[in-house]
């Protein structure tokens, strides 16, 4: 099948799986066409059936703010009917479903149908898409989108509790491939570039926004490396990241918190990390968490959204209330002073990643479009 995918392409799990997807399903004979403003993080332009079209939005001094969303749609408008693309998955529901309809609309008048599946990530529901300002057309572009998924059960339940929805959602978590990592384990795996033998290593990931709590990463660090000494590795890059040092430095661990940026390398820091720390107050399923359990990391999350979905309390890790640093670093003490403990719930970790391995999760994306094109004349209203 031809199939348009439109994501965000910086660094951000959405655009992380849009990205994924095109290339498991190019790999498997499908032709991907990525639309985006820039060439997505992920993406490996030099393969077989995938193409990448960008768009731009001319400056123009009339303009407060450049309407790329009028840009996407007629650049999805002219790429569909130059290439037959066949289906448009767009991930992120701002603006990328609202653009889509709008190419819907304006490819129908000449008689092409194509069928639209908007993926929802989480924060285009819970923070963005909620806001007043914007929730009358996101609620408008999900109701008219062919089939809606969400990244986990909770942010299905999350969208149906916050707008006015009346059509099926179904559940299409994040995914990961095992193989990947599995052959990656005969590399070797340099903890001593990082920290001591005797030290644990404990490692967060993210973009550093409000909702991903750095602070409480910071602040359970301390705690447990005033106990147990320990390395933390902070990867990414973002607003919250200059709090996250300031409270390293009042608390006396800033030469035992590397922050690397956005690292290209984040595999390599996750083989030879022991604990992964996500205390988020909003995480529609979390995809940093099961890279980390793909390579064997317990980790210790909170409870937010689809966390508990992925991260199973007392096997692969702990699962505590948004907030809880007590109840954190009292878990990650206990884990860094029981080693045996650790390395079962490292082992498990893997275990549990199996659950969203690719070849699970990706046919339920091709099956879904399989339907969509099969009643694409039905729905084009
Ligand atoms: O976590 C972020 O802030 C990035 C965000 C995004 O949209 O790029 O990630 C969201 O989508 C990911 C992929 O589906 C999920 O794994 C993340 O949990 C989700 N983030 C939040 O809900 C905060």
């Amino acid at each position: 099948m031809k199939i348009a995918i439109v994501c965000y392409p910086t660094f951000g799990g959405s655009g992380v799986v849009a990205t994924e997807l095109g290339m498991a399903l190019a790999k498997v004979g499908h032709e991907i066409h990525f639309i985006t403003y820039s060439q997505p993080v992920r993406l490996a332009l030099l393969e077989k059936n995938i193409f990448y079209h960008e768009v731009d939005v001319p400056e123009y001094p009339l303009f407060k703010h450049q309407p790329y969303d009028l840009a996407l749609s007629s650049k999805l408008v002219d790429t569909i009917k130059a290439y037959g693309i066949e289906l448009l998955h767009v991930h992120y529901a701002i603006p990328h479903a609202y653009a889509g309809y709008m190419a819907k609309k304006m490819l129908k008048e000449e008689g092409i149908y194509i069928p639209m599946i908007t993926t929802l990530h989480g924060t285009d529901i819970t923070l963005v898409g909620s806001h007043p300002f914007y929730r009358t057309a996101v609620t408008f572009s999900i109701n008219k989108s062919d089939r809606v998924t969400a990244v986990s059960e909770s942010l299905k339940q999350t969208t149906y509790d916050m707008f006015d929805i009346h059509r099926e959602i179904e559940v299409v978590p994040n995914f990961i491939d095992v193989r990947r990592y599995e052959e990656r384990a005969t590399e070797p795996c340099d903890r001593s570039l990082m920290a001591l033998q005797s030290e644990t290593i404990f490692t967060h990931v993210s973009n550093f926004r409000a909702v991903k709590r750095v602070e409480d990463v910071v602040e359970i660090f301390a705690r447990v490396n005033a106990k147990h000494p320990s390395v933390l590795i902070m990867v990414g890059e973002g607003p919250e990241r200059i709090k996250a040092e300031r409270l390293a430095k009042e608390r006396g661990v800033y030469t035992k918190v590397k922050f690397l940026g956005n690292s290209v390398e984040i595999d390599k820091v996750l083989c030879m990390t022991d604990i992964f720390l996500l205390p988020s107050s909003e995480e529609s399923f979390g995809l940093a968490a099961l890279e980390a359990m793909a390579n064997k990391t317990a980790v210790i999350s909170s409870n937010a959204g689809g966390l508990p979905e992925v991260n199973i309390h007392g096997e692969t890790g702990y699962v505590c209330n948004v907030g809880d640093v007590d109840t954190m670093s009292r878990f990650a003490l206990e884990l860094t002073e029981d080693t045996d403990k650790l390395l079962q719930f490292k082992k498990n970790a893997l275990q549990a990643a199996k659950r969203f391995d690719l070849p699970v999760i990706v046919p339920l994306y091709e099956r879904l479009y399989e339907s969509a094109y099969a009643s694409r004349h039905k729905n084009q209203d």
